[in-house]
C-alpha cells in the first residue's frame, strides 16, 4: 500500500494507540468499517507543547464522503426501528468503553490539544457522563397529551427521529461536545456523521473507533461516520447536503453564520454553539477567595480556549485593586509547561496561529487605552506556549467586544449591579455569565429578565465547567442553539402532533360548520 500514515515518534501515541487497538494506517475516513484503502492526503497532527509531528493521518476524499453518507443513510432504516431503550444500551456500552479508556484518552486529549492532564481527564468524564444522561433519557422522550376540545377525539404529541444529522465540532473539546451530540442524537434514533476539527485528528479517530466497535457489535454498523479533511469544502458541502436534516456546528460566530445561511436557504435545521465573551462580575460583598479561584480557573484553565472561558472581569470599584493585586500574585504562580506534567497549570495554545492572533490582538488592546498589567509574552522555545495576559482598561474598549481565543482577561472596575450587567450584555456574544456576590438581591437581579442575557448564567460559581445535565449554549451571536442535557433532545426530534377520531361524527374545530 502506498499510503502508510502512521504515528510518527512519540512513544506515547503508540502505546495510547495500542492500549485503544488503534493499529495500522490511521485514516481520517471512518465508514462502516475502519477505512483500510484511505487515499486521501496526508495529514500532520502537531502536538502543540513542542510544535512537533505526532502522527500522519490520511484525510476523507469526497468518495469516502459518498460512501460514508450513504452508509449513514442506509444504517438509519434499522436504527430508526431499534427501540429506544435498546439504542439507549447501545450508548450505555459506549460510555462503559469510554470510562474504560478514560486515562488514554485523556492523555490523548493532553497531548494532542495541549490542555492539562486533569482538564483532559474531565473532558472524558464530561463525555462519560452525557452517555449516562442519554440512556436515562431513552426510557423518557415524552410526547404531551392534550384535550381535544372535539368529542370523542384524542390528541396527543410524538416525537419522530430525524434522520442523518451532521456535527461539526472544534478542536477545543474534540471528545466531549461530539459525545454531547452523538450520544443524545444517537437515543432519538438518529444516525450521524463527524467532521472534527483537523487539527484534533487522533482523538477524533479514537473516539470514533471507541464508537464504532461498539455500534458494530451491538449489530449497528454506520450509525457513526466521520469525515476528517483541513478543506472547508468538506463542511460546506454538509451544510449544504439535504441529506443532513440537521447540523449541529460548534465552534466560530464566522464558521456558524456561514453554515447557518447555508443550511437555513434549504430549510435544514441547525444547532449552533458558537463564539462567547463571558464577563464575570465581583461585587463588594463577594467571598474573594472563591472569586478569586473562580477567575483563575475561567481565565486561565484550557489556556483561555474554551468557548465559556472568563473574558472579563467586572469588579466593584471598592474591591478593584484587593483583586488585582492578588490575581497578580495567582498568575505569576501559574506553571506553564508541559500538560502531562503534574504541577502544570496551563498548557500551550493550539497553534502558532493562535498565538499570533493573541499578540495582534493585544497590540490592538493596548492602542484602544488597555493596560496590559501582567503577561502576554510568548514563551521562547519549542510549542506554542504563552504567558496569561491581564489588561487593566477603566472603561470598555473596542476588543472587549471580541472573542480572542487565547488567555486575555480585562478587568473593569463597576459601581453597581446594572453598571455591571449593562457592560457585561454590550457585548455581540450570549453564552455564559457569573456573578460573585453574597446578596440575595444582586443575585436575583442578576438572574432577573433585566439581568444577564446569556444562555448560562451563575451565581458565586464561575463562566466555565458547565455540567452535561443543563442544556448547554448561548444567545446573540453564540447562535441559540442548545446541545447537552435537560430538553436539549428535542432538538435532534421531529414533533408530530396527532390528533384522533375514535366518534362516529365528523366534527370540526372551532364550530366550524361544513358539509
Ligand atoms: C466549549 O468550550 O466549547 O462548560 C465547551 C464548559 C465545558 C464545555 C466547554 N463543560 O466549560
Amino acid at each position: 500500500m502506498a499510503n502508510t500514515a502512521s504515528i510518527i515518534e512519540r512513544s506515547e501515541v503508540e502505546e495510547i494507540f495500542s492500549e485503544l487497538g488503534l493499529t495500522g494506517v490511521l485514516s481520517g475516513a471512518l465508514g462502516k468499517d475502519w477505512n483500510k484503502h484511505p487515499a486521501g492526503a496526508k495529514l500532520t497532527s502537531i502536538n502543540p507543547s513542542t510544535g512537533t509531528g505526532l502522527a500522519e493521518v490520511l484525510c476523507a476524499t469526497e468518495d469516502d464522503y459518498e460512501n460514508i453518507v450513504r452508509d449513514s443513510e442506509t444504517a438509519f432504516e434499522t436504527w430508526r426501528m431499534t427501540p429506544a431503550p435498546l439504542r439507549g444500551d447501545v450508548i450505555r456500552k459506549f460510555g462503559d468503553a469510554l470510562r474504560e479508556h478514560k486515562d488514554a484518552l485523556g492523555k490523548l486529549i493532553s497531548l494532542e490539544m495541549g490542555k492539562i492532564y486533569s482538564e483532559g481527564l474531565g473532558e472524558v468524564q464530561e463525555a462519560i457522563d452525557i452517555c449516562e444522561f442519554a440512556v436515562g433519557l431513552s426510557r423518557q422522550m415524552y410526547g404531551k397529551t392534550m384535550h381535544s376540545e372535539r368529542p370523542e377525539h384524542r390528541m396527543y404529541e410524538q416525537w419522530h427521529p430525524l434522520g442523518m444529522i451532521g456535527i461539526i465540532t472544534a478542536f477545543n473539546f474534540p471528545c466531549a461536545v461530539f459525545t454531547w451530540n452523538a450520544a443524545v442524537a444517537s437515543v432519538c434514533g438518529n444516525t450521524m456523521v463527524w467532521k472534527p476539527s483537523e487539527k484534533t485528528p487522533l482523538i477524533s479517530i479514537a473516539m470514533m473507533k471507541i464508537a464504532q466497535k461498539v455500534f458494530e457489535e451491538a449489530g449497528h454498523p454506520g450509525v457513526m461516520g466521520m469525515i476528517i479533511s483541513p478543506d472547508s469544502k468538506l463542511g460546506e458541502k454538509m451544510a449544504a447536503d439535504k441529506r443532513f436534516k440537521l447540523i449541529s456546528a460548534t465552534g466560530s460566530t464566522r464558521m456558524g453564520r456561514s453554515v447557518a445561511q447555508v443550511v437555513a436557504e434549504r430549510f435544514g435545521k441547525s444547532i449552533l454553539e458558537l463564539g462567547g465573551n463571558n464577563a464575570l462580575i465581583v461585587m463588594d460583598d463577594a467571598d474573594m477567595d472563591m472569586a478569586l479561584r473562580a477567575v483563575a480557573f475561567g481565565a486561565v484553565g484550557t489556556a483561555g480556549q474554551r468557548c465559556t472561558t472568563t473574558r472579563r472581569v467586572l469588579v466593584h470599584e471598592s474591591v478593584e485593586n484587593e483583586l488585582v493585586e492578588k490575581l497578580v500574585k495567582v498568575y505569576g504562580s501559574i506553571n506553564i509547561g508541559d500538560p502531562l506534567d503534574k504541577d502544570t497549570l496551563m498548557g500551550p495554545l493550539i497553534d502558532r496561529i493562535s498565538v499570533d492572533h493573541m499578540q495582534n490582538a493585544l497590540t490592538k488592546i493596548k492602542e484602544q487605552g488597555g493596560k496590559v498589567i501582567c503577561g502576554g509574552d510568548v514563551l521562547e522555545g519549542k510549542g506554542f506556549f504563552v504567558k496569561p495576559a491581564i489588561v487593566l482598561c477603566q472603561k470598555p474598549i473596542p476588543m472587549m467586544k471580541e472573542e480572542v481565543f487565547a488567555p486575555i482577561l480585562y478587568i473593569t472596575p463597576i459601581k453597581d449591579v446594572k453598571e455591571a450587567v449593562h457592560i457585561q450584555n454590550d457585548v455581540p456574544q450570549g453564552l455564559s455569565s457569573a456573578i460573585f456576590t453574597n446578596s440575595m438581591q444582586k443575585a436575583e437581579w442578576f438572574l432577573s429578565h433585566k439581568g444577564s442575557d446569556c444562555g448560562i448564567a451563575n451565581v458565586n460559581i464561575g463562566t466555565s465547567g458547565a455540567e452535561i445535565g443543563g442544556a448547554f449554549g448561548g444567545e446573540k451571536e453564540t447562535g441559540g442553539g442548545r446541545e447537552s442535557g435537560s430538553d436539549a433532545w428535542k432538538a435532534y426530534m421531529r414533533r408530530q402532533t396527532c390528533t384522533l377520531n375514535w366518534g362516529a361524527e365528523l366534527p370540526l374545530a372551532q364550530g366550524v360548520e361544513f358539509i
